[in-house]
């Protein structure tokens, strides 16, 4: 079956199994088609596995893009935890000895400066970011986009997701293959033109548009090609779930 006659399939199937069959229809036409985010059955359930779903047959559709006399006079930075000796050390030296380390279903393992992820194309985009308790900011990001990144180590045909790792051990989180390689998924190291300052998650930091503030991992040291979330935490997709967030924030 082709790609638009099975997207096809399943819209009717979600909107026939929303208004004859009810939800836990739509959950097995999910999953059917892969579109099951691997916290469900977690504090959000159906509605989040619909919400998902209905997002993924959209994959394309970008988040909204403003001019830039709409950026905010201040980007708000969020409470972080104190940092670590090893964050202040790495600072000291102006994150020169910062690395990325990339692995799992990859043909080459990397592991990259700051410097090296620099020099890639860089990508930029004028977004709103969005938390969760409320408040929300529009700023210029500037990174490289993540798929440039991925090309660069090759991913593995049976890759599904994308795991991404903090230097702050709680915080790790991960995206389906379909995100990752979305044109506005940043892997981001400048704000408003600038060095993206520490704060809002210097020297590298996840920025994806499309989801709420908190899937936008700050101080990322790691990323992890992988085909099975189970092997990671509680298996749940990211640490978030397991404070109770959904694994999917699409907005
Ligand atoms: N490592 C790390 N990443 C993080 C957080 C954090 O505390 N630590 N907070 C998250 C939350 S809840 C939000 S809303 C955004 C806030 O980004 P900002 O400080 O640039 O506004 O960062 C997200 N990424
Ligand atoms: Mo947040």
């Amino acid at each position: 079956m082709n790609s638009t006659s099975r997207r096809a399939l399943i819209k009717t199937g979600i909107a026939a199994a929303a208004g004859v069959v009810g939800l836990p229809a739509i959950a097995r036409i999910a999953q059917r088609h892969g579109m099951i985010p691997p916290d469900t059955g977690g504090a959000f359930g159906v509605g989040e596995t619909l919400n998902y779903a209905t997002h993924r047959l959209t994959r394309n559709s970008m988040a909204r893009e403003f001019p830039p006399d709409k950026i905010s006079a201040k980007p708000f930075a969020n409470e972080l935890a104190p940092p670590s000796a090893a964050f202040r050390r790495l600072q000291a030296g102006g994150f020169a000895d910062w690395r990325l380390a990339i692995d799992g279903i990859v043909e080459r393992p990397a592991a990259l400066s700051v410097a090296q992820v620099k020099s890639y194309p860089s990508h930029s985009h004028i977004t709103l970011i969005q938390c969760e308790e409320g408040w929300s900011y529009i700023a210029k990001w500037t990174g490289t986009q993540l798929s440039h990144v991925l090309d660069r180590v090759g991913v593995h045909p049976r890759a599904k997701y994308v795991v991404y790792f903090s230097i702050e051990k709680d915080w790790w989180d991960s995206i389906d293959l379909d995100e990752a390689l979305h044109p506005q998924t940043l892997l981001a190291y400048g704000l408003n033109d600038g060095e993206l300052p520490v704060a809002n998650g210097g020297p590298l930091r996840m920025r994806l548009p499309r989801q709420l503030g908190y899937k936008n991992v700050k101080f990322i040291t790691r990323l992890t090609v992988t085909d099975d979330l189970k092997k990671f935490g509680k298996g749940l997709g990211s640490s978030s779930p397991e404070q109770g967030y959904a694994w999917y924030a699409g907005i």
